[in-house]
This record gives structure tokens, C-alpha cells and sequence, in this order.
């Protein structure tokens, strides 16, 4: 199970907004996850939070390629870049990055299947209903598990048909994004093992996010981790490949705890 460490280029992220604005502090947070056992690093310049403000490729572009340049400089950590627009990724991979991290599953653009085949690297294919602006408005589902594996399995097959190696493919079930925090996000925990078995990794991105506070009572964002290191091990016991956090060291310390109980559960059996 590897650990994605978060670090948000943006003023507005529900999570750390604002606080990784400038360039020292974000290269200090980078080596500060890499320290803490972060296996790939994950950068994001645009808040995908319900009614956030769209930013410009160029925007994107100049908080993220400094950065980029700055890890690759020091240290040879995998890094994954949180954007919808192909031009952006094409921009950061050439910059050093190895992930695109897409949680528009490649519909932003019509560009964005052909650039991704283009590029080769590792592509995270992420559900949303609907856009950031308006997803969190009326999200509905019939059977959100059985809806959400289905579109997965067919972007996927969307994108090896337009060149992209299977290989190099990953999915998200994207947790509250147009996900009501306990009716959608729940199920989606609980049958994780259905996207685990179309064959893909899956990336989890629980961390911080509402439903912690929808089913434990409320708390700021930074006051969740608890909840959120809950997820974690539920993604852990589902076969998830990755999880996508904010709080490194106590994830890290939960999973080896979590994994040395399953050896010790095989060791004996
Ligand atoms: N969640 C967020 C952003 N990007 N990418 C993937 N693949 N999966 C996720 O669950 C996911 C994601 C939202 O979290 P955060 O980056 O902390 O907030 P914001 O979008 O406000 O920047």
C-alpha cells in the first residue's frame, strides 16, 4: 500500500488552503512528506471544493512548475499532478512529474485522451457526477457502488482504446465529488472491493473530506484525522493500491500497524 502525500497550491482548498502558497513553504511541506514516508507526491494549483474558482493553464502553470522543478532538483519521489487540462500536464511532465492525477477522468478537454496516450505516464481516472461548481448541489444515484465501478471501468476502456497502456491506468472513486457525505460516500467505502476487481489500482481519497464529520460529528477539516485514518485502513483491507492524504506520518504509522496484524493473521493461519 503506498501513501500519496497532498500538498495544494491554492488559496482556497478545504483542506490546507492558502497554506502552501509560496514556494519555500511548499518545497519545505514537499520534504516534509517525502521525511514522513509520503511515496509519491500529489500537486494541485486548482481547489476542485464545491464553487471554487476556476484558474487559468497559465495560472496553474506558474505555482506549479517551480515547485515541480524544486523536488525533481533534490529528490527522485514520484510526482503526481492534480489537473484537469491536458496543456497543464503536458507542461509539468515535461517539468519532471510521472502522474497525471485527472479527476475529470480525462473529459475536460477533448484533447485530454490523446494528450495522456501522448505523454505515457501514470493517469489516475477519477468519478465525478457533475462539475466542482455544482456537484455537491443534488448528487443522485440508483446504486452509487454499481454506478461509480461502471463509469470507472468504461473511462478505462475509453482510454486504452485512444492509446493509453493499461498499465499505467488508475482509478478513483472520487469521495464527495457529487457525493452526498453519508448516503454516497459509505457505500462507496464499503464496496471498494468492486473497483478493486475491475483490475486496475485504486487510489482513495478520503482524507479530511465531510463524511468524516457527517457520521463522527462535526469538526474542522484539520480536525479529522481520526476519521480519516478509518478510511484509510478500510481502503487498506479492500486491496486499495494507494491512499491520497494530508497527514503522512500517522497514515504511514497506521497502515504499518494495520499490515503487520495481517501478516501476523496469515503467519498464524
Ligand atoms: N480529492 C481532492 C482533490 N483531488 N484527486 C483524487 N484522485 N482523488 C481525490 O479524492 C481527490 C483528488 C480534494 O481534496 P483537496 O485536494 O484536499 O482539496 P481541494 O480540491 O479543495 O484542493
Amino acid at each position: 500500500m503506498r501513501v500519496m502525500g497532498v500538498i495544494n497550491l491554492t488559496p482556497d482548498s478545504f483542506s490546507d488552503g492558502g497554506r502552501f502558497l509560496d514556494m519555500p513553504a511548499a518545497l519545505d511541506q514537499a520534504r516534509r512528506l517525502i521525511s514522513e514516508g509520503a511515496d509519491i507526491l500529489d500537486i494541485g494549483a486548482e481547489s476542485t471544493r464545491p464553487g471554487a474558482q476556476p484558474v487559468s493553464a497559465e495560472a496553474e502553470m506558474a505555482r506549479l512548475l517551480p515547485l515541480i522543478r524544486a523536488i525533481r532538483a533534490e529528490s527522485p519521489s514520484p510526482i503526481s499532478v492534480d489537473t484537469m487540462k491536458p496543456q497543464v500536464a503536458q507542461a509539468c511532465m515535461a517539468a519532471g512529474a510521472d502522474m497525471w492525477n485527472d479527476v475529470s477522468a480525462l473529459r475536460h478537454s477533448p484533447d485530454s485522451l490523446e494528450a495522456a496516450a501522448e505523454l505515457g505516464c501514470e493517469v489516475v481516472l477519477m468519478h465525478m457526477q457533475g462539475t466542482p461548481a455544482t456537484m455537491q448541489q443534488a448528487p443522485r444515484y440508483d446504486d452509487v457502488a454499481a454506478e461509480v465501478t461502471d463509469f470507472l471501468a468504461e473511462r478505462a476502456e475509453t482510454a486504452i482504446a485512444a492509446g493509453v497502456r493499461r498499465e499505467r491506468i488508475w482509478l478513483d472513486p472520487g469521495l464527495g465529488f457529487g457525493k452526498h457525505p453519508v448516503r454516497h460516500n459509505l457505500p462507496l467505502l464499503a464496496n471498494l472491493d468492486r473497483i478493486v476487481g475491475l483490475g486496475f489500482p485504486v487510489l482513495l481519497g478520503a482524507s479530511r473530506k465531510q463524511f468524516v464529520s457527517a457520521v463522527a460529528g462535526p469538526a474542522d477539516a484539520g480536525d479529522r484525522l481520526g476519521g480519516s485514518l478509518a478510511a484509510a485502513l478500510a481502503g487498506a483491507a479492500a486491496g486499495v493500491a494507494a491512499v491520497r492524504v494530508h497527514d503522512v506520518a500517522p497514515t504511514v504509522q497506521a497502515l504499518r500497524v494495520w499490515a503487520a496484524i495481517e501478516a501476523a493473521r496469515s503467519g498464524s493461519g
